[in-house]
């Protein structure tokens, strides 16, 4: 408190500052980085891959949760491949399946292509069951191709008598173990049905969840999962409105029940200025009718903006205008407030209201996470992951290194493909009138997701143990900050040195 009121008519950002070292009775490898962004949304490291289309789809967001984080969907596509990109994360990984997928005996095949197709489903066998949910058969994915469309499920599926089961009983106390050891002992069988004693489908386990299971166990970064073992997913959400202007309300709450009924648990109206009756109106919707649903909104940069928007009725509110390696909102528009500054203003008025807020945008390095968390209860990044092979995107060769596309969403290329409205724009302004608020870029390719978040994880973790922080709370609390000159910032990075190798 006391720096940012010395500072009081200087804004600041990450490389302004530099953190103190504090005594510390803590190793870094014993630091724990979980956070609490609503009491249904929990992560195990506060990191979420932003909503933007050259970086969050269905991929991304599996190995965003698979390493304890998560992924928001973008919303720059049509709201039905949004549906199955969520899809595709929350049928990721489970333990148990409790309410598989199933299918009756007369389908035809063609029926269930369909729905194979309709919801992302990167698998194709399905128990068979009658109207009361008794197993009448499996049918096997090998079956379920077009060229047998018209044939019923009947004629292709494996009979009851020959499908391997369970009952609910026998898998005992340690279902997982006890799974593992069943596909251990029928080789070939990659799916264990669940019945009750009626013989009624209670569950599911499929090899593949169980051998990624047992590996996670022995892997650094947990998976952050919801209260059915699925991995967490997120997705942005627009202020769609109609041909007369106003908000689109059947077409908003269709989506987000659509969204909701596929598993989703959390889901972001992102714009480029929250602190707006679009935004605020949107979120009020979405909370009168779904009151139980985490949402996060932005973009803010001042305390006020943080309690509109949280009187709306978010949860979790975005910070940061400007700040994005790909935004030129300064530039353009001559507004936005450097980062920190902006996140120190906006985490007193969060605590006030009791919401959370993330920093979104600018970071480019794990000493910026830790800044950022000492005011924050998470970060948002882009750029840092867009490089990734989990991030859509083609790569791209020039003189020998390989990029990967990388643009705003307020780029006008992004604008054009459907991101115009989050902008403050219609998607029916014509190119030449709008202004655009972001660039098109390329990033040097990174490594995979899970290095790149343990590199990450391991420089929080390093930040947390130089103040003597156990924990995400004690780090907010313990943080000293002191401005750094310019040469102290030339000091800070690698210099004088030919070569730099980082090591990672
Ligand atoms: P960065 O991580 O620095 O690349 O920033 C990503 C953030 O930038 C996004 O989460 C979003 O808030 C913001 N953004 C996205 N597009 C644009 C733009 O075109 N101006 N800005």
């Amino acid at each position: 408190d006391d720096f940012f009121r010395e500072h009081a008519g200087l804004a600041l950002t990450y490389d302004d500052v530099t953190l103190a070292t504090l005594y510390s009775e803590i190793l870094p490898r014993e630091t724990n980085l979980e956070t609490e962004l609503h009491e249904r949304l929990r992560l195990r490291i506060p990191v979420i891959s932003a909503d933007m289309d050259t970086v969050t789809e269905a991929p991304m967001a599996i190995a965003m949760a698979l390493n304890g984080g998560l992924g928001l969907i973008h919303c720059n596509l049509p709201e039905r491949e949004q549906l199955s990109q969520v899809s595709r994360v929350k049928n990721n990984i489970h333990g148990l399946i409790q309410e598989p997928i199933k299918v009756s005996a007369d389908q035809t095949i063609g029926d269930v292509l369909t729905l194979v197709e309709e919801r992302g489903f990167a698998f194709r066998t399905f128990p068979v069951v009658d109207e009361n949910d008794t197993l009448l058969g499996l049918l096997p994915g090998h079956t379920v191709r077009p060229r047998y469309a018209s044939t019923k499920v009947a004629a292709a599926m494996t009979p009851r008598a020959q499908v391997q089961t369970i009952t609910e009983k026998e898998l005992g106390k340690n279902p997982i173990a006890k799974a593992d050891q069943f596909f251990n002992e029928h080789i070939g069988i990659h799916k264990l049905l669940v019945v009750d004693d009626d013989d009624r489908l209670r569950g599911l386990f499929t090899i593949s969840d169980i051998e990624r299971i047992m590996q996670e166990r022995h892997s650094q970064l947990k998976p952050a999962r919801d209260d059915q073992f699925r991995l967490l997913c997120g997705a942005a959400v627009t202020a769609t409105r109609n041909s007369t202007g106003e908000l689109d309300r059947d077409r908003i709450l269709t989506h987000i029940g659509d969204l909701v009924e596929r598993g989703v648990d959390v889901v972001a109206v992102s714009t480029a200025h929250g602190f707006s009756k679009g935004v605020g109106d949107t979120v009020k919707l979405i909370r009168e009718h779904f009151p139980d649903l985490p949402i996060i909104a932005g973009n803010v940069t001042s305390g006020e903006g943080v309690s509109y928007l949280s009187k709306c009725g978010a949860n979790i509110i975005k910070v940061g205008q400007g700040p994005g390696s790909i935004c030129t909102t300064r530039v353009v528009a001559g507004v936005g407030i450097p980062q920190l500054t902006a996140l120190y203003v906006c985490a007193k008025a969060a605590e006030q209201e009791g919401v959370r807020i993330l920093a979104d945008g600018g970071i480019t390095k794990s000493g910026d996470i830790v800044k950022a968390l000492t005011l924050a209860h998470g970060v948002i990044c882009g750029g840092l992951l867009a490089g990734c092979p989990e991030a859509p995107g083609q790569l791209l060769e020039i003189n020998g290194k390989v990029y990967k596309q990388y643009r705003g969403m307020g780029s006008l290329a992004a604008m054009q493909a459907g991101s115009a409205a989050r902008y403050g724009h219609s998607s029916k302004d014509s190119v030449r009138k709008v202004a655009a608020e972001g660039v098109e870029a390329l990033k040097e390719v990174n490594p995979p997701l899970d290095v790149v978040l343990t590199q990450l994880a391991g420089g929080i973790q390093s930040g947390m143990g130089y103040l003597g922080a156990p924990n995400l709370v004690a780090l907010r609390e313990k943080a000293r900050y002191i401005q750094v000159s310019p040469a102290g910032q030339r000091e800070s990075a690698p210099h004088d040195i030919v070569e730099v190798k980082t090591g990672n």
